[in-house]
């Protein structure tokens, strides 16, 4: 096992607080930070802001200029080795003369996987492995998820009373959660995908689900609104109900509406250009969530569900979730009150879902809890 130094642990920090900067904007591209010293002083560093514009090697290595000669690259994921919309990493660092290359993790993405590595290591360049890993998995879980299985990382968002309720019985629930809440879940569909909703929730609530810049509280002091991306809007309307003058046709962000059936002619010919369809199989009458997952996970990391309790419990039953993140307010809402999850009834303790809290803390005056499943 490599024995790290407290440089390359602090160098290393540093290419994880850059990768940080790209969280919002890299899609579908990992965030990636990198960190270039020379006799231990950083001479350049650089985090990949776009898919499509350079890496963040390069940008380090356009920092360093000739400084990069006989340095250290500290990498949060090891430099790419394929001509994709950029030339290769691992080539820019070798022809610059880097002498050491410090990566954190493998990059999982097929084309590559240890090919960067197998690169630099030909050209004689030092290569270490696996410093701060799991601090550069947690950069991109779902870049992770997707490039070793296809399928996106799902997360289901729900909020709820203290008796885990969703609404009063009447259905009615403006505000349960609090403004700061409200304003995580922006941020939290800022980092998204995509966001998947079902037809009820349009028809009833017509929401417009999409990312509002000025509701993202500290984010606008680091992004502007034009580099935010908007997480791709998918409604499952399994029976092709929706009839065109919802809010969701009336934002332009992409917009994904998936049916079971084809929409009816007349529908498909108003409809703007930000809307695209796809019919997909179905399981006693509703969207498969597996064939959802399998196209989604053709072009979309991340997929974060925000869905009343038919649709969600049925992703959570479906085996498909990943995490749920619930943001639970100091309220009580009444034994009638709506469910947060519709699941069948379980007949043995043996039989319920495992699930793990993994974070923890108060958003406001709400409490929000990160939960991983296991399998169910
Ligand atoms: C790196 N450094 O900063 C990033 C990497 O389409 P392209 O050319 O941008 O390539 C995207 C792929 O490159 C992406 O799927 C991942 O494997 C890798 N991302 N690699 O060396 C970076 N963002
Ligand atoms: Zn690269």
């Amino acid at each position: 096992m490599t024995v790290w130094s407290r440089h390359d642990i602090l160098m290393m920090n540093r290419a994880v607080q850059l990768a940080r900067k790209g969280l919002y904007t890299t899609r579908p591209n990992p965030s990636v930070g990198c960190v270039i010293t020379q006799n231990d002083i950083i001479v350049g560093e650089g985090f990949h802001q776009k898919a499509g514009e350079p890496h963040a090697e390069v940008h380090a290595l356009n920092a360093a200029k000739e400084a990069s000669l006989g340095g250290t690259a500290y990498v949060t994921l090891e430099p790419c080795s394929h001509f994709g919309r950029t030339p290769p990493c691992a080539k820019a660092l070798i022809e610059a003369g880097v002498k050491r290359v410090v990566v954190a993790m493998k990059d999982p993405n097929p084309q590559v996987v240890g090919r960067g590595l197998a690169m630099l290591t030909a050209a004689g360049v030092q290569v270490d492995i696996g410093l701060l890993e799991s601090q550069a998995e947690a950069l991109n879980p779902g870049f992770i998820k997707r490039m070793k299985t296809n399928i996106p990382l799902v997360t289901v968002k729900l909020a709820a009373s203290l008796d885990g309720k969703t609404a009063l019985a009447n259905g009615k629930s403006q505000w349960i959660t609090g403004s700061e809440a409200r304003q995580d879940v922006q941020r939290l569909r800022a980092k998204h995908g995509a966001l998947v909703t079902g037809v009820e929730t349009v028809l009833i609530d017509n929401p417009s689900l999409n990312v509002r810049y000025d509701e993202l509280g500290g984010l606008t002091d680091v992004y502007d609104e034009k580099d935010l991306q908007q997480p791709l809007r998918v409604i499952l309307d399994s029976k092709a109900r929706l009839t065109g003058k919802e809010r969701i046709f009336d934002i332009e962000s992409p917009l994904l509406l998936v049916s079971c059936t084809a929409y009816p002619d007349e529908f498909t010919a108003k409809l703007p250009k930000h809307v695209e369809k796809v019919v997909l199989p179905d399981i006693k009458g509703r969207v498969d969530l597996h064939a959802l997952l399998a196209h989604l996970g053709q072009c979309v990391n991340s997929v974060m569900v925000e869905a009343g309790a038919t649709l969600a419990g049925a992703f959570v039953e479906a085996g498909c979730v990943d995490e749920i993140v619930l943001y639970q307010a100091p309220k009580l809402l009444g034994a009638k009150g709506r469910n947060l999850l519709a699941l069948n009834d379980y007949e043995s303790m043996a039989e319920i879902p495992s699930l793990k809290v993994i974070d923890e803390r108060k958003i406001g005056v709400d409490t929000r809890l990160v939960i991983q499943l296991g399998h169910i």
